[in-house]
């Protein structure tokens, strides 16, 4: 089988896969899966490892910003390592969201039998099932098929569905709404700009950086981190503006600099990406509208043009990481499917 085609694949048809969850959502009993676990009284804890964690930061964002209840995201390492700095001081009722796409990580798995020695209930939200599934009726179990080693479509599947859930807890049934319009816009946006992405791809660099704030930074992680994993390049994420405070030093006429431009920080962010790019720097911007300058500075500027409100954008945001990340690794003649040193599940020995 020719290299990568298994997760360019699972990332070209994630309008068909939103779709399909989304319909599943829609008829998920999710308030069997919450009772009892209102935000005004329950702290929600979003955890996981890898992709799932940042995953979890997006989850935290985005419930934050639908429920305006303050929610936060952990690597799973952290609950078990430091449970100090994650359980709070106080013994204030919590709600931790469990994030696995295999349901079969070690450090979820160890996090879960932390909770139930503790009596502490949890959700669920996985792609596989397997033991996770088991260990908790409060399981969100998507309809999402992904063979590949790297996480594509059920990151984005997985953060969806969180903030359907969120949504649904603060009575946002307009921002379902635009959830559903997600499929069919992805599905114009892909054809537009995958052949540029791919293009893109042929360049090398030294160097590689994603930005953002807000909830984009997050996206700005996972992007970086399927560079890492499917390219075998070492790629770094910062928030936008703290850039300017050391770690341009880094930038040459061998750095990409990407931005994930958000709407409410445009001004700010995209102002940071032409101060690199007057440095030397190769840049690649995405934002749902490009200003001219912008446009007509970055290397490459992908618009998105979303009909629909700033946090509902998220998941489209991360789609052209993931297809650069697997370009640029067929460009160094790897393979996206099967990425250096990585398994599809990290499993730890008891
Ligand atoms: C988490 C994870 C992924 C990583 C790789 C190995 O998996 O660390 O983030 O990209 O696929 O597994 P999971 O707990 O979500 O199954």
């Amino acid at each position: 089988m020719k290299r990568g085609v298994k997760t360019l694949h699972e990332i070209l048809n994630q309008p068909d896969v939103w779709r399909t969850c989304l319909q599943a959502l829609d008829s998920l009993g999710l308030d069997a899966l919450t009772s009892g676990k209102d935000p005004r009284t329950h702290e929600w804890i979003f955890i996981g490892c890898g992709t799932s964690y940042y995953l979890a930061q997006g989850a935290a964002a985005s419930f934050t910003e639908l429920t305006r209840l303050s929610a936060r995201a952990v690597p799973a390492s952290e609950f078990l390592l430091f449970p100090s700095l994650v359980m709070p001081v106080r013994d204030a009722s919590i709600f931790p969201v469990l994030i696995s796409r295999s349901g079969h990580t070690s450090e979820v798995l160890q996090v879960a039998e932390v909770l139930q020695s503790k009596g502490i209930e949890f959700l669920g939200i996985t792609c596989d099932g397997n033991e996770l599934a088991q260990l908790t009726p409060r399981t969100i179990h998507l309809p999402v098929k992904e063979e590949s080693t790297v996480m594509t479509s059920s990151f984005t599947s997985m953060l969806m569905a969180l903030q359907y859930l969120a949504a649904r807890l603060a009575g946002e049934d307009r921002f379902i709404d635009a959830l559903h319009a997600l499929p069919a816009a992805l599905a114009d946006l892909l054809p537009v700009w995958r052949p540029q992405i791919e293009k893109f791809a042929e360049r090398s660099f030294d160097d590689v950086t994603f930005l953002a704030q807000g909830a984009l930074y997050p996206i700005a992680s996972e992007t970086s981190l399927k560079v890492m994993e499917s390219s075998s390049s070492y790629a770094q994420f910062f928030h936008t503006l703290e850039f300017r405070h050391g770690p341009k030093s880094i930038v040459s006429e061998k750095t990409l600099v990407g931005g994930l431009l958000s709407e409410s920080g445009y001004a700010e962010e995209s102002a940071v990406l032409l101060e690199m790019k007057n440095l030397g720097s190769c840049t690649m911007a995405i934002a749902n509208r490009l200003s001219p300058e912008i446009r007509a500075s970055a290397d490459l500027a992908i618009e998105l043009a979303l009909p629909v409100p700033e946090l509902a954008r998220l998941v489209v945001y991360v789609v052209w990481g993931q297809l650069l990340g697997s370009y640029m690794g067929l460009r160094k003649g790897l393979d996206p499917d099967s990425p250096r040193n990585l398994s599809r599940v990290v499993t730890l020995a008891e």
